[in-house]
């Protein structure tokens, strides 16, 4: 299947914010595209609507100007109505047919898989890429599915014509093995907000790290 977004190109770290870290979103992004990030995941779980609205819209306006991607985790409502760059959708949430339909073509969409048979089953997706995890332990994610290690990525990326992200437990010692078992980009989260205060040296160096 095409790529719905033909010059979109995944790069090789992908950040995802966290609401734990104690920043505000547009302070969060703003700390991570100072440190070279081009596309970024604004996740929260248990934000109401009004309030994930006004944070993704004020997010916009920060990274229009540097052309950075902004990407809004399982909320395809809020995604068209701040005119986000995308969405990301996991098995549960809206199927993304649906979410393509309401998006339109140039949207950045991304889906989660957990298993080879879900990334097969994504190839017949209007999908932009397929995540697969958690390749490692992660205490970031409510009940997780089951861990599918550096072999896992082997497998989904043997299947998977789509860009591939690998996520889960990924830090500095094990980004380079993941990206060498296929993974197209890393999808990152508790390593990225180990010092809050240095958010932009860390961003940069995993980008260095990644090559
Ligand atoms: N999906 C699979 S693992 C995970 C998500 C959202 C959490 C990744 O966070 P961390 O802190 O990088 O393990
Ligand atoms: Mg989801």
């Amino acid at each position: 299947m095409q790529l719905h977004f033909p010059t979109w190109q995944l790069p090789p770290v992908y950040p995802i914010t966290s609401p734990s870290v104690g920043h505000s979103l547009p302070a969060l992004v703003d700390a991570l595209m100072a440190g070279g990030a081009t596309l970024i995941q604004l996740r929260d779980k248990h934000a109401d609507a009004r309030t994930l609205y006004e944070a993704v819209c004020a997010v916009l306006a920060l990274a229009r100007p540097r052309g950075v991607r902004v990407i809004v985790n399982d909320r395809v409502d809020i995604a068209y109505a701040a005119g986000a760059d995308g969405v990301h959708l996991g098995q549960d949430d809206l199927d993304p047919r649906a979410a393509r339909a309401l998006l339109g073509p140039s949207a950045v969409i991304g889906y989660s898989t957990h298993n080879v048979a879900q990334a097969v089953a994504a190839e017949q997706l209007p999908v932009d890429y397929i995540a697969i995890g958690p390749v490692f332990e992660t205490q970031t994610k409510a009940n997780p599915d089951p861990i599918v290690g550096l072999d896992g990525v082997r497998r989904v990326r043997a299947v998977t014509t789509k860009p591939l992200v690998a996520i889960g437990g990924i830090d500095d010692r094990s980004l380079t093995d993941v990206r060498a078992a296929g993974a197209d980009a890393v999808a990152l989260i508790s390593t990225l907000y180990i010092a809050p205060d240095a958010i932009p040296e860390r961003m940069a160096a995993l980008l260095a790290l990644a090559g």
